[in-house]
């Protein structure tokens, strides 16, 4: 899978099959504010549903190289809100492929990130702590 980039005003884009993936990398916000945020773009927070998507969205982050003396990471839509160990996305469909890292999730958590040092495989995380973010707008 490839895509179009782009970059308007500090954040990146990139735009496959309908979708604009939008990399928010220097306002940091709350996965709640960060959802609120893509949802005045008329999106969401992203959907990483299927490994191919969830590989190019990796791929791209990877290549912004942010992670220079630094630790990143992007909030997505995986939220486990009740906290019963089951992830949903915002549509309150399952997550069926998580791509957790090593160890993950570690249970300090119940939002879900990619994360520079897990090669932006998902960490759960404090849905309270202020993290960059990826939007999902369909186009
Ligand atoms: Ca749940
Ligand atoms: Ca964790």
């Amino acid at each position: 899978m490839t895509g179009a980039k782009s970059s308007v005003s500090g954040r990146q884009e990139l735009r496959l099959e309908g979708l604009c993936f939008k990399f928010e990398a220097d306002t940091l916000r709350s996965w709640r504010d960060a959802e609120i945020d893509c949802q005045s773009d008329h999106g969401h927070l992203v959907k990483l549903d299927s490994s191919a998507k969830n590989e190019l969205i990796v791929k791209f982050a990877q290549e912004l190289r942010l992670e220079v003396g630094k630790l990143v990471g992007f909030n997505i839509g995986a939220k486990d809100g009740d906290e019963n160990g089951h992830w949903t996305w915002y549509d309150n469909t399952p997550v069926s492929s998580p791509k957790w890292g090593p160890n993950e999730p570690s249970g300090d958590g119940y939002c879900a990130q990619i994360l520079s040092a897990h090669s932006y495989r998902w960490n759960d995380v404090n849905c309270s702590d202020s993290w960059g973010y990826i939007c999902e707008i369909p186009m």
